[in-house]
Order: structure tokens, then sequence, then C-alpha cells
């Protein structure tokens, strides 16, 4: 709570320090909008790296593995589940159970790779940066464009 206040302290302060700035309104963070990898960038950098993801994913682990046997059942993977849906939404526990013995153990879970960096990585350094993310963001894709019916009538 003290945390949440001084930070909203630090924004006064900083506002009525940028007052006579036209841009300082419009900059506003919206806050919890922390939904995607933003999450796991341990360093804030807006690199995205495999370290990253496999320690987001480490922690996540600890902290579901309620009974500490280093598998995660069922009731226990809720927690994984929950803490992961902004990043994984998808993940139901067969996706993480390789093996499908009921359990998902630490490797399982902390070795699925980021489908995130699979998709923006083009180089294969397992590193996303920025410049990756925008190249991935361009309006192409397997779908492409909408088909043009009017063209045959050219
Ligand atoms: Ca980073
Ligand atoms: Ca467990
Ligand atoms: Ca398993």
């Amino acid at each position: 709570m003290s945390y949440r206040n001084s930070i909203c302290g630090m924004g006064v302060a900083l506002t009525l320090w940028l007052v006579g700035g036209p841009i300082a309104l419009a900059q506003s963070p919206s806050p919890g909008a922390m939904s995607g990898p933003e999450v796991w960038d341990a360093n804030h950098d807006g690199v995205y790296t495999c370290a990253e993801w496999k320690s987001y994913l480490d922690r996540i682990f600890t902290l579901a593995d309620r009974n500490r046997d280093g598998n995660l059942d069922k009731s226990e993977f809720v927690t994984a589940k929950k803490a992961t849906a902004s990043v994984l939404p998808e993940a139901e526990f067969g996706y993480f159970d390789e093996n499908q013995d009921g359990k998902i153990s630490r490797a399982e879970f902390v070795g699925k790779q980021s489908e995130f960096i699979m998709r923006y990585d083009t180089n294969g350094d397992c590193r996303v940066t920025a410049a990756e993310i925008k190249a991935g963001d361009a309006p192409k894709g397997p779908q492409g464009p909408a088909q043009k019916p009017r063209d045959v009538f050219h």
C-alpha cells in the first residue's frame, strides 16, 4: 500500500514538475497494462531473452509447487495457469505434461519455449529486440491481404 502511495506521490510530483510541457499529460502510463511479454522482461530493457523467459517460468513453478515435491499436480497447476494467463492463455495441463504422467516436472515447465520468442526471434539468437517485434508485427502474414474480387472486372 505504501509502495503504491509513494508511486502516486512521485507521479504527482513529476506532473507538477513537468507542468508546461504539453505532452506531459498524454504520457501518463496506464496502470495494470502489464499484460504480455513485459511481465517477464526481468531487466526491463525491451529485449526479451530465453534466459529471462526461463527464469520467469522457474519463479512461477516455485510459486505454484506448494508441497515442494518438484512436480505440479492438477490443483497446483491452477496457480501456474493463473500466473501465466497473460502470456500463455491457451496453455492447459497437457501442454506442459509432455510425458503425460499426470504431473508437470520443473524441467517440463521451464523447458517450454516462449511462443513469443518463437514468433519474433527471426535471427534465432534467443533475444527478441524491439526491431524484431516491429518487423514481426508488420501487416503481412499467412493469411495475406483480403482478396479483391472487383479486380476480375478489370
Ligand atoms: Ca530483457
Ligand atoms: Ca507439487
Ligand atoms: Ca510429466
